[in-house]
């Protein structure tokens, strides 16, 4: 009777099996975070560096998906785009304003709100918070920038373990099992970060020497002065020329740096160089020499100087910058095709984006930090089968405090009123509503510290940029980037643009107020 009763019964509990797996049909999320990532070197925007070094997996998310071409950030740094990102909030509302603070965990972000209601989520790679991640069934981190070889990761038990191989692909592998072991039935959120293509850019035994017979054209301002500029430009210390360094960015063994009669502009970064090769296996070291030693021999046989030194900088960053984001192609790569393989890609949003840009030799510079273009701006591509024509393009003004509402409304749930970012949905329905933003706002403060860029705070609209430096100096910049795309001209004493600036201060003012930045009160009139 009984067994009769449990087979009876049997059906109803298969029923209830299947009819439990088929509500869930809430969206996954495959959050593809680089560092460092400039949009000019993904190929799919077009930009001529993208085109010798192609990024045909990363590309694949726009022709199957959308790419937004004015995505910007809050706050162009590592830990403060991250805090936005997942907080949907500027720096001065989550706290963390400048890599060095501290992220506190205990405040509201979107994978905690996801987990809350029922998502399964998961983060690996680089985090940068300096607080452990809260909100996530797993989690498997980076400890700080993380290194390329054989790199350190903090466990969820709180140890630190030395792995075996290549950042990016080890990354990829935590993702993909992590993928592989979690329950089928629940919609899953997978943070999947990569610590490349950070500085100092060291590239995958396979990819050594990739683009070394590749000839990079010379990005027209890399010999800028910034006299068209501003006190900020002329004063940070991000040139190529001057404060990339031989050995630690540019693969010169210190000995051969010193011989040619160079000095590292900083002091570590002969102890960089070092720091990063001793990690190797000796296997890893002989291939690293193999391909590094006939450079340093070249260069030490004809030590170039002057601006064919800039020139011949400028070519190795490229090599070894282009030749990292190779490998992060491929490991995008693996995990379109695992989505593709388990028929996931159909009902998973995968968003690729970057911490923020970077410079790739405009007005001479590497690095981030400031609001003009390069670095302000960050690429962002995103499929969605079910709500993204393939191909398309938005030129919208959208930014990193944007993702928190997206994924809310995206998994069905409430966007909590303090948040400050906008849900992108109709954006990606391909809809361009009325009351969308005309205008974005920013603030950077990690002034001083390493590149020494100046704090300041800003707006940019759909064609002009205007730039409030504070702290230690008190100027006004002001960019048309219509007329002006490079950003060599500031056009803030230009009469023709006293109007153009009356109305752009307000709507600063207004942004101000909006998202409630108390600015610090710390301006030096001259
Ligand atoms: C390190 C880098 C800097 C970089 C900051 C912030 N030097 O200090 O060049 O600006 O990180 O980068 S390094 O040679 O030690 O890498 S961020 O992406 O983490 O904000
Ligand atoms: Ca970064």
């Amino acid at each position: 009777m009984k067994n009769l009763m449990l087979l009876l019964l049997l059906p109803v509990a298969l029923a209830g099996c299947t009819a439990k797996k088929n509500t869930d049909t809430r969206p996954n999320i495959v959050f593809i975070l680089s560092d460092d990532h400039a949009y000019q070197a993904i190929s799919a925007y077009g930009y001529p560096i993208g085109q010798l070094a192609p990024t045909p997996n990363i590309d694949r998310l726009a022709k199957e998906g959308i790419l937004f071409d004015r995505m910007f950030v809050a706050n162009s740094l590592c830990g403060p785009s991250r805090a936005s990102i997942i907080t949907g909030k500027f720096s001065h509302k989550n706290g963390f304003k400048r890599n060095g603070d501290r992220f506190d965990p205990d405040q509201p972000t979107f994978p905690k709100m996801l987990h809350a209601a029922g998502y399964q989520t998961a983060v690996v790679g680089k985090w940068h918070l300096a607080s452990l991640p809260q909100g996530f069934d797993y989690w498997c981190i980076l400890p700080g920038q993380g290194h390329y070889y054989n790199p350190d990761f903090i466990k969820q038990n709180g140890d630190t373990v030395r792995m075996h191989g290549y950042v990016t692909d080890l990354i990829t592998d935590m993702a993909l099992d992590w993928l592989k072991k979690r329950d089928p039935d629940k919609p899953f959120l997978l943070m999947y970060q990569h610590k490349a293509p950070h500085r100092e850019w060291l590239p995958s035994e396979k990819y050594l020497d990739l683009y070394h017979h590749v000839k990079f054209p010379l990005p027209a301002t890399l010999f800028d002065n910034h006299e068209g500029m501003g006190t900020a430009a002329r004063e940070a210390e991000m040139l190529i020329s001057e404060n990339m360094g031989l050995s630690n960015d540019n693969k010169i063994d210190p000995k051969i740096v010193t011989a040619t009669g160079h000095k590292p502009f900083l002091k570590w970064y002969f102890n960089a160089y070092y720091n990063n090769l001793g990690r190797m296996t000796p296997e890893q070291r002989a291939h690293w020499d193999k391909v590094f030693k006939p450079v340093n021999e070249a260069f030490l046989a004809n030590p170039p100087s002057g601006d064919s030194l800039t020139k011949w900088k400028y070519q190795r960053y490229m090599e070894d910058y282009l030749a990292c984001i190779r490998s992060v192609d491929d490991n995008v790569g693996r995990v379109l095709d695992y989505l593709k393989e388990t028929g996931l890609d159909k009902n998973t949003i995968v968003v690729y984006t970057s911490d923020q840009g970077f410079y790739m030799g405009e007005h001479g510079w590497f690095d981030k930090r400031f609001m003009y273009e390069e670095s302000f701006r960050t690429p962002l591509l995103i499929r969605y089968p079910g709500m993204v024509k393939a191909g398309s393009r938005n030129s919208d003004l959208v930014q990193n405090i944007d993702f928190t509402p997206t994924f809310l409304e995206l998994a069905g749930l409430n966007i909590p009123e303090d948040i400050q970012g906008r849900s992108i949905v109709p954006l990606l329905k391909g809809l361009h509503p009325q009351n969308w933003r005309h205008a974005l706002y920013y603030h950077y403060y990690e002034f001083p510290g390493i590149h020494m860029a100046k704090r300041h705070y800003g707006i940019r609209t759909a064609r002009y940029t205007l730039i409030h430096f504070y702290n230690d100096i008190d100027e006004w910049e002001l960019y048309d980037l219509e007329k002006d795309p490079y950003e060599m001209h500031n056009v803030i004493n230009d009469p023709e643009y006293q109007s153009i600036k009356i109305q752009l201060n307000h709507q600063l003012d207004s942004l101000i107020k909006t998202y409630q930045d108390p600015l610090e009160k710390t301006v030096v009139k001259k």
